[in-house]
């Protein structure tokens, strides 16, 4: 019988500079539902890539002085070397340069084009250089500022082709409001409500303001922009109006595209409205996700605050940062990174939980049977409970991952490990070794464990494809141990089995002592591709002024007593300093990088003879001492916390 095909995609990322734990979560997350479909057996179809045009690379290739090509061919390796460590078992990685894309994007353009679906117009808007998107002002936030990256935005217009949306609006609603497309469904209201019911605007398809794009075949001095291109990958890897492959007909529709919400709005109403116009059939689910957070801010490469997961995955190994990024993330919601927090998990649910039952458990049996088991039993009291709470896991597994709930399927996996840990604390096998009467019901025992751990073990080798081997060559299972099926049959490893003691899988890590090291390492590790980082333009010296004129600056420094934001005001901290002179407040604008947590019990440079001053109504006496980053980013200039509140600087 054939498999059933199942297609699963990522988005296709940017090479706009090294990818970052929020790439690796969508990438993770999608290589666990194909490793798991395939387990269950469909034919599985896993694709991911980049999109390598747009202005943002022809800039960044422009500032390195080279060809935008030559820039992205850099990073595309440094992307799959990533996924090479991370274990992602892709059968596709499309570039938006390969030809057969080029030419799929192309014909489609053309095919729209010639149905009236494209038409030519002009564009006017704010436009966000970083983010390449043009925003409308009621997108703007407050500041009148990019909604995505915050940093100012510039009026711009230029001849452009657009795509007509409002012909879809009808059906794309009935879609987000009536059938499981989207999930979790609870975004699609706030889709409908934000973008459809004002009226769905026309899309920009065309640039004429930069050339790192596919040329629009009728109309040279356009090339097409972000969205057609992008979107279009899905349907040109399985050679849709191409023919590099002949995958369509097998794999389209897709069963999932999985992003995260910055993209959404792309997948869930642009590319159904593409659909619609070329008469292809929709994708059966967009899953999407929230974002990895850092500090409260979305981790991203033109926020500069990425997490480096080739630092993280060299000290940890992938599977622990794969299961981390997984558990922490629940559908719908954001998940906060911090490293403290991923150690801790790393301690408690992989060394202490799963690890520990591992360990004791095959060192029980190589103790106290010479690591074969007898083939007697005798069951006994609480077996019942933990072969229900085993072989009961295959059913619950099954409807989180139909609902893309990997954090929950990972949950229950780990309620099963915990059961069994207290299996061990309730029957106490170093008890019942205490009597050779009590050597089948010990047996038994540990052969209950062994099987709890092989039926684990197979859903999470999806998870975790490094560890899983490792623990069945300890457990003594073979292929025929953890094929899929067996999951909800308890009592499938041999009778007679033998175990082989080996190393710890996942060692206890000390807290206080690793933050402290892995913070050195973060501080001390050069990024891996050079061209990421942010040219720093000098500033031009300010005049000379003699030792007197410096010596009327009066330099303190200061501590941090209480901070908080000033209402109505997005960039505005109130601060009271302890100066030891007695205490002021000062108002700063650097809201938009530092929370007040951030910055309670920190010193600070503050010039302390400056004239007050009001801001947004709030008195300022003084100003805080800090510079500015390549990339716009603020950063408060912290002294050595040895000097005292008060000290004068010289
Ligand atoms: O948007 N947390 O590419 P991109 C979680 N090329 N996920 C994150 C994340 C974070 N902090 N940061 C990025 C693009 N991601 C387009 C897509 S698709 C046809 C075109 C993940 O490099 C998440 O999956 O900016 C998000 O949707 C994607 O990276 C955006 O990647």
């Amino acid at each position: 019988m054939s498999k059933k095909p199942y297609y699963i995609t990522t988005p296709i990322y940017y090479p706009s500079g090294n990818p970052h734990i929020g790439h690796c979560y969508t990438t993770v997350a999608c290589d666990s539902i194909a490793r798991f479909r395939r387990m269950q057996g469909y034919d599985v179809k896993f694709l991911t890539g980049t999109d390598e045009h747009g202005l943002k690379i022809e800039q960044k290739a422009e500032e390195k002085g080279i060809t935008p090509k030559a820039y992205v061919d850099e990073i595309v390796e440094i992307f799959k070397a990533l996924w090479d460590k991370m274990h992602i078992s892709y059968d596709q990685y499309i570039r938006t340069t390969d030809a057969y894309h080029i030419e799929t994007v192309q014909k489609i353009f053309k095919k729209l084009y010639d149905q009236g679906y494209i038409y030519k117009g002009e564009y006017k808007g704010k436009y966000c250089t970083p983010c390449e998107s043009f925003w409308t002002q009621s997108q703007l936030d407050e500041n009148g500022c990019c909604p995505e990256c915050h940093r100012e935005v510039v009026e711009a217009k230029e001849e452009a082709y657009f795509m007509k949306m409002s012909p879809f609006a009808d059906r794309i609603e009935k879609l987000l409001l009536e059938t499981d497309y989207l999930q979790p469904k609870t975004r699609a209201v706030e889709l409908v409500n934000n973008f459809i019911k004002p009226g769905l605007e026309d899309l920009c398809v065309s640039r004429t303001s930069f050339t790192w794009g596919i040329p629009v075949t009728f109309d040279k001095k356009h090339v097409v922009y972000v969205w057609i291109d992008a979107l279009s990958n899905y349907i040109s890897a399985l050679g849709y109006e191409n023919d590099a492959f002949h995958d369509f007909d097998k794999y389209w529709p897709a069963d999932v595209h999985m992003v995260a919400k910055d993209i959404m709005r792309f997948h869930a109403i642009v590319w159904p409205a593409m659909l619609m116009a070329l008469d292809l059939p929709l994708p059966k689910h967009l899953a999407v996700h929230g974002w990895i957070t850092f500090n409260g801010q979305k981790m991203s490469k033109s926020l500069g605050n990425v997490v480096d997961p080739f630092l993280l995955s060299d000290r940890y190994g992938a599977d622990a940062i794969r299961y981390h990024i997984l558990r922490e993330m629940a559908l719908g919601a954001d998940s906060s990174f911090s490293n403290e927090i991923m150690i801790n998990r790393i301690n408690s649910d992989l060394a202490n939980g799963l690890g520990n039952l591992v360990s004791r458990t095959v060192a029980m049996v190589d103790k106290y049977f010479d690591s074969t088991l007898p083939a007697e039993r005798q069951p006994g009291e609480f077996d019942n409970e933990l072969i229900a709470a085993a072989t009961g896991l295959k059913e619950k597994l099954e409807s989180l991952l139909d609902n893309t709930q990997l954090n929950l399927m990972l949950a229950e996996i780990f309620q099963v490990v915990s059961r069994a840990n207290k299996y061990i604390d309730e029957t106490a096998p170093w008890i019942l070794a205490k009597d050779p009467s009590n050597r089948t019901r010990l047996a038994t025992v540990l052969y209950n464990l062994l099987e709890t751990i092989r039926i684990i073990s197979i859903p999470l080798s999806a998870f975790m494809p490094e560890t899983m081997p490792k623990i069945w060559q300890q457990i003594g299972a073979s292929a025929e141990h953890i094929q899929y099926d067996t999951i909800s049959a308890f009592g499938n490893l041999p009778a007679t089995v033998t175990v082989q003691k080996g190393d710890i899988i996942f060692p206890r890590i000390d807290v206080e002592k690793e933050i402290d090291e892995l913070n050195q390492l973060i501080l001390s590790s050069k990024p891996k591709e050079p061209s990421d980082q942010p040219q720093y333009t000098p500033q031009p010296l300010a005049e000379e002024i003699d030792i007197d004129t410096f010596g009327k600056i009066d330099l303190r420094v200061a501590k941090v007593v209480e901070c908080e934001k000033v209402k109505k005001s997005k960039k505005l901290l109130k601060l009271q300093l302890d100066d030891g002179m007695g205490g002021r407040q000062v108002v700063s604008g650097i809201a938009a990088w530092y929370k007040p947590e951030d910055l309670i019990g920190k010193k600070i440079i503050l010039v302390a003879n400056l004239k007050p001053a009001k801001l947004c109504g709030v008195e300022s006496c003084g100003m805080i001492c800090a510079s500015d980053m390549p990339d716009g980013s603020v950063k408060v200039i912290f002294p050595d916390d040895a000097l005292p509140a008060g000290a004068k600087i010289r």
